[in-house]
């Protein structure tokens, strides 16, 4: 009789009903649902939530766009609003590498092609594959520096561009802007050259997104040609258009002395716009 009791006490004492490592008892100071593995379903249990200090309510225990589960993957901080994935709340895509993403040359219908940056604008190294297959469509923008075309279509994005050229972009491609900066169209700038023809630095990165200023857009470098060696760049800027689900949607036209927006168009279509 007496060691029933006991094991009874002890059942009662280490009672974890939902299985998350945490008894009821722990769960109930903690603020955690004792039914419920992970009260908040980010994907951490509540028992790591308690390791890690993150708050068992929230898929974001620090506000920083990241949820707690991915800065643990990454290892960002998910207590801390400063230390996050990338500097710039760029996208991120947890399921990125369930996608095998192109591995030669850009193929329409195919999986895009993808690399990892040198930098973007913060300094911080972004993997393309993040803007990518997360269900919103992409626009790939390859400008460089020194080149005025590409310079006009950044200074519409930022809103300062010339009446004259505010209204011709916004005439004919309404709405891209709003859709940018509520993240419904991901568009992504590679500079591939600076104003001398070179790999763009940091500081290059930076210089643009001072003078073209759009918080929604990552300037990025590509150091080792990971990108635009696999896809047509004949000048710049070119557009290419990823759908949602990761694969290429559009490819700039070979070969063409004027700009072709076909990417635009394809972003937008997909977008409802
Ligand atoms: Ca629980
Ligand atoms: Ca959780
Ligand atoms: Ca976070
Ligand atoms: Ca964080």
């Amino acid at each position: 009789m007496r060691s029933t009791a006991v094991l009874m006490l002890l059942a009662l004492v280490a009672c974890d009903s939902d299985g998350d490592g945490l008894s009821n008892g722990e769960e109930k100071k903690f603020g955690s649902s004792p039914d419920v593995a992970d009260t908040d379903g980010d994907g951490l249990n509540d028992f790591e939530e308690f390791e890690a200090g993150t708050n068992p309510l929230l898929q974001d225990s620090d506000g920083d766009t990241y949820l707690d589960l991915w800065e643990v993957n990454e290892g960002t901080s998910p207590i801390d609003g400063n230390d996050r994935i990338y500097q710039g709340y760029w996208p991120y895509n947890p399921n990125k590498g369930a996608i095998a993403w192109g591995s030669g040359s850009a193929i329409l219908g195919q999986p895009a092609p993808t690399y990892i940056s040198g930098s973007d604008q913060f300094g911080d190294a972004v993997d393309l594959s993040d803007m990518m297959g997360a269900g919103k469509p992409v626009i790939i923008d390859i400008s460089a520096q020194w080149c005025p075309p590409c310079q006009d279509t950044a200074s519409w994005l930022a809103g300062r561009a010339d009446s004259q050229t505010m209204a011709y972009f916004d005439g004919n491609y309404p709405g891209i802007r709003d859709a940018i900066a509520a993240g419904d169209i991901v568009w992504v700038t590679i500079l591939a050259e600076d104003n001398y023809g070179a790999e763009p630095s940091t500081d290059v990165l930076h210089a643009w997104d001072t003078a073209y200023p759009n918080p929604a857009i990552p300037v990025l470098n590509d150091p080792a040609g990971g990108y635009v060696s696999r896809v047509p760049t004949n000048g710049f800027p070119t557009y290419h258009y990823i759908k949602g689900d990761g694969t290429v949607g559009y490819l700039n036209a070979t070969n063409s002395q004027y700009q072709d927006f076909g990417a635009l168009d394809g972003a937008m279509a997909e977008a409802g716009l």
